[in-house]
């Protein structure tokens, strides 16, 4: 059976279509729901965060309250198709470069050839056209269907090897380090510029979830935070297998691979709660390993940090060290009197 044999058989062409059909849409409609499921209750909804900040904020001297579901702003919506809101520089970057230029290229090209498609089988099937031409060089054409594709090809590098840098760029040196760690089937936030604390998150339970008017599947018990308009020095390691750090509203991945750290820097530009997932197979708990960012200001995240055990900011840590400085200094300045 040669391809054209296939094309002239009406049914069993109509199979194979709805079968694709069925094949793209499935797996959409089956995210949707999940999404429709997970859609935040507003209801019940100060009680839990609050009741989770209140021992912590007993103990430590600076309060400190997470925020609630009123600052979601990174979640997928129900029934979305497209990308989620973008809150940092680089994402603002790819989502424009997504809707502006590749998507109307995408939309053009497609009409272009479903528009020539319809023409050549209207105008040149067998029955309209009973002596067909045997026309096998045009240069001109040639030349037009080899010129175009490289212009738009070039249309598109512009725009695209400026994301691909701007995703590359070193932190600055400022730039505070908190490090992911990736494990079968949790995440651990180690806080290395603020005293080397680990924070452990797992997943929250869907009923406590669903109480906190959080999404299911995507809400932890203990959220990493960060601080927001700062660059933060983002590294991951996989402490038993690859694991990936995503969060699709930061446009932010990373892998985490065990015996090497990744790194890159990661600005968020409002303060907020953002969701992500594990984005790399790690196991057979992977789908149950979600991170949620909660970005704060910065004086808000010292605090926070200053809730921690032996949670510390540069700036406590530059006085302690001056004040060691100074007391040894005194030290050695009493050792010396008697000699003198
Ligand atoms: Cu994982």
């Amino acid at each position: 059976m040669t391809f054209g044999d296939i094309a002239r058989k009406p049914l069993t062409f109509l199979t194979m279509a709805v079968a694709a059909l069925t094949f793209t849409a499935a797996p959409q409609a089956v995210f949707a729901q999940d999404q429709a499921v997970t859609a935040p209750v507003e209801a019940a909804v100060e009680a839990a965060p609050a009741d989770a900040a209140a021992p912590a904020a007993a103990e430590a001297a600076p309060a400190f309250e997470h925020y609630g579901p009123e600052m979601i702003k990174g979640q997928p919506t129900p029934g979305g198709i497209g990308f989620q809101d973008q809150y940092t520089a680089d994402g603002s970057y790819a989502l424009w470069m997504h809707d502006a230029i590749l998507l109307p290229i995408i939309v053009v090209i497609c009409l272009f050839v479903l528009g020539l498609l319809l023409w050549v089988i209207a105008r040149y099937n067998r029955r309209a056209n009973t002596v067909p031409s045997k026309t096998s060089h045009n240069t001109l054409i040639e030349i037009i269907w080899t010129v175009i594709p490289v212009l738009i090809l070039v249309v598109i590098a512009v725009p695209s090897i400026t994301l691909i840098s701007r995703q590359y760029k070193s932190p600055p040196e400022n730039a505070i380090t908190i490090k992911a760690n990736g494990y079968q089937w949790y995440w651990g936030y180690e806080y290395v510029d603020n005293g080397g604390f680990e924070v452990i998150s797992n997943m929250m339970p869907e009923e406590e979830a669903k109480a906190a008017g959080e999404p299911s599947h995507l809400a932890v018990d203990k959220r990493m935070v960060v601080p927001v308009g700062v660059p933060i020095r983002l590294q991951t390691f996989g402490a038993d297998v690859i694991h990936s750090f995503g969060i699709p509203s930061l446009w932010f991945k990373i892998d985490a691979v065990p015996g090497r750290i990744n790194e890159r820097v990661l600005t968020i530009q409002e303060p907020g709660i953002y969701y992500g997932q594990c984005m790399e197979l790690c196991g057979a708990r992977h789908g149950y390993m979600p991170i949620a960012i909660e970005a704060r200001p910065l004086d808000e995240f010292n605090a926070w940090v200053m809730t921690q055990p032996g949670g510390t900011t540069p700036e406590l840590k530059a006085a302690a060290a001056a004040a060691e400085a100074a007391a040894a200094d005194s030290e050695a300045a009493d050792a010396a009197a008697p000699t003198a």
